[in-house]
């Protein structure tokens, strides 16, 4: 199979802001006087900000207005806005850096599919906003595990979802990956849960672009 372009969620996968998401969301459990079990960080990655609190509140959900619900979404929020004043390109994950601008070499295009809306915010200070043609945005799309926004990132692309290769560190990003008509699931972190990726790898440093996109890049130099 030829891919022909790359889309990458954010949190967890080229930033490591994964640990900031979770601190912010460990203050507000806190504040609540919250249990924070076992699994609680593994099944908030990758979840859109009021599906989040859900789990944050577990059965006690029912005991909160929508207001009270939006209130303590916001201010996780502003938690959250305030770790991420001190991003800078240091904060990239081992081997983003170098994929993206690979794949820029090539003139592979790249998009994003990130549920975080702080994602632009989060390339400014990485420095990484140049390398994409598309953000979808998550406001437009269903919350991963549905496919959305990885279809809507295909289409900002204009390449067809079987022929894009996505990256998820997040069990709801790669099922949502898999949803989206045949689009391939790179899993990025642990085999135990990830395994439903069609490869897993530790970091992108472990990822060989290679392998993957240089076909398609010979077929674009002969066409
Ligand atoms: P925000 P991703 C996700 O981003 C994070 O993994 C998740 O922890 C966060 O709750 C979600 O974005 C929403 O983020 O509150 O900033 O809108 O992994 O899809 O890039
Ligand atoms: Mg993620």
């Amino acid at each position: 199979m030829i891919y022909r372009a790359a889309i990458f969620d954010l949190d967890g996968v080229l930033a490591d802001t994964a640990r900031l998401h979770l601190a912010a969301w460990r203050q507000v459990a806190q504040e609540l006087k919250r249990p924070w079990a076992e699994d609680t960080s593994e099944n908030l990655k990758g979840l859109e900000r009021m599906a989040s609190l859900e789990v944050i509140l577990g059965e006690e959900r029912d005991q909160f207005s929508d207001r009270e619900k939006i209130d303590l979404a916001n201010t996780k929020n502003r938690y959250y806005q305030k770790l991420i004043r001190s991003l800078s390109p240091i904060d990239l994950l081992p081997g983003a850096g170098e994929l993206l601008a690979w794949l820029h070499e090539k003139q592979i295009p790249i998009a994003l599919a990130s549920a975080s809306k702080n994602a632009q915010a989060v390339l400014q200070a990485l420095e990484i906003s140049h390398y994409f043609s598309t953000i979808a945005d998550p406001e437009q799309s269903a919350p991963k595990p549905c496919p959305d926004i990885f279809l809507a990132a295909a289409k900002g692309l204009q390449v067809e979802p079987e022929l894009c290769v996505a990256f998820e560190d997040a069990v709801a990003g790669v099922s949502a990956i898999k949803a989206a008509q045949g689009m391939i699931a790179i899993g990025v972190g642990s085999e135990n849960s990830l395994r439903n990726a069609d490869y897993i790898v530790c970091s992108l440093e472990d990822f060989n672009p290679r392998d993957f996109f240089l076909s398609a890049i010979r077929a674009a130099d002969v066409s």
